[in-house]
């Protein structure tokens, strides 16, 4: 994060390709989703939003395998303030999805903060928030704290796009701003 009159936090957005990223990173952007034929992200792209009073810098990395091999996520996942991991609720197999946040896990400490977005919820082959939670998520992220959303980013019917979505990264940002007022606290107590 920088200090000055200006707060920004770093957020990067990681999953394999297709579950979204770029969808959510565009409706945070313009408060609508971008049209369905968007492309798949090459390697990264970077956007900014204001949350409440603060920006918040998106770094929205290609979900291709190829990308998880270049790591061209390393940098930015090492200096985020936040980590934001999202799925496909309506897939079956998770194991890429598990490399993906496996590899970041080994980049970050143990007290950044992380949500995890279902996405995807409109599908009615959907897999719930609770259950990925509960026979995904908890043993992957054993001793971090994270919350997991359900959310839709784009609706082909247009009715639930970005459901949840504003939910998610509001809490997102509490908990950046929580730990960071904790850093200033301590850095305090030692000058
Ligand atoms: N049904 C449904 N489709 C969605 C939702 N969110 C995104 N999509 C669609 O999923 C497809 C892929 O979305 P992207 O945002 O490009 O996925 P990505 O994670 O950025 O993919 P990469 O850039 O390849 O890593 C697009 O056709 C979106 O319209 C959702 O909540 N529900
Ligand atoms: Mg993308």
């Amino acid at each position: 994060m920088q200090r000055g009159s200006e707060s920004i936090f770093s957020v990067v957005l990681l999953g394999t390709s297709g579950v979204g990223k770029s969808t959510i990173a565009f409706y945070l952007e313009h408060g609508y989703p971008p049209p369905r034929n968007i492309r798949p992200t090459i390697a990264f792209g970077i956007t900014h939003v204001v949350l409440g009073k603060v920006v918040v810098g998106l770094i929205d990395v290609g979900g291709q395998r190829k990308f998880l091999d270049f790591r061209y996520h390393e940098h930015f996942v090492r200096n985020a303030d936040g980590l934001v991991f999202i799925v496909d609720s309506s897939r079956r197999d998770f194991r890429f999805d598990e490399q993906w946040l496996t590899d970041a896990l080994t980049l970050v400490s143990k007290q950044i903060p992380i949500i995890v977005i279902a996405n995807k919820q409109d599908l009615l082959s959907s897999l719930s928030p609770e259950f990925l939670k509960v026979h995904f998520l908890d043993n992957l992220l054993k001793g971090y704290t994270y919350n997991v959303f359900g959310t839709v980013a784009a609706d082909p019917g247009g009715i639930r796009s970005g459901e949840n979505i504003d939910v998610a990264f509001y809490y997102l940002l509490n908990q950046m701003k929580l730990k960071h007022k904790v850093l200033i606290e301590q850095q305090q107590v030692q000058s």
